[in-house]
């Protein structure tokens, strides 16, 4: 059964890289971002440093796929780079470590300086509540309301548990970026 699930989840990934469309990949370090692209671009990809002072970049592409990479907080002068790496993507994905609740209130002050941005306004938003499979894991429910993600009105939001270690969730997750590519407008 379990192969066939794998099957299943192959197919979406080679969905998902037939797609068009830029994307980008933020959160606190340590939240799961390097290990969700290994997840799903099993396989080649090609891989650049961006090379900013300071600033950790990484863009990853495959086919007609570009996700930029980085990690985000610490330090508020990288804000203003925000805009360069966002503008046009088709949507941003905001990787959050559900299970840390330290740093839970971090990541919602730095998702909603984020959202903030008026140069980012309208790009759709889909939230990854990464690592359920650890027992303190906030769930879908719990985790809306912790991030205040209600009082996000101004766009298209979305929020899903996953967890990348156990392949959890990822083929909703791909299905979700499939619908807002480029191809499917
Ligand atoms: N339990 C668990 N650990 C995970 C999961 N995803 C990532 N990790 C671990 O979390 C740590 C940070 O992951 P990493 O991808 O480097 O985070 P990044 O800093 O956001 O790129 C690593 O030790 C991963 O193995 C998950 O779904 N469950
Ligand atoms: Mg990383």
């Amino acid at each position: 059964m379990a192969s066939f699930f794998q099957r299943v989840l192959d197919w979406i990934k080679s969905l998902f890289w037939k797609e068009e469309m830029e994307l980008t990949l933020v959160g606190l370090q340590n939240s799961g971002k390097t290990t969700f692209v290994n997840v799903i671009a099993s396989g080649q990809f090609n891989e650049d440093m961006i090379p900013t002072v300071g600033f950790n970049m990484r863009k990853v592409s495959k086919g007609n796929v570009t996700i930029k990479l980085w990690d985000i907080g610490g330090q508020p002068r990288f804000r203003s780079m925000w805009e360069r790496y966002c503008r046009g993507v088709n949507c941003i994905v905001y990787m959050v470590d559900s299970a840390d609740q330290e740093k839970l209130d971090a990541s919602r002050n730095e998702l909603h300086n984020l959202l903030e941005k008026p140069q980012l306004q309208g790009i759709p938003i889909l939230v990854l509540g990464n690592k359920k499979d650890l027992p303190n894991a906030l769930d879908e429910k719990d985790l809306i309301a912790r991030l205040n993600l209600q009082a996000v009105q101004d766009r298209e939001i979305c929020c899903y548990s996953i967890s990348c270690k156990e392949r959890h969730n990822i083929d909703i997750t791909l299905q979700w970026l499939i619908q807002h590519s480029k191809k499917s407008g």
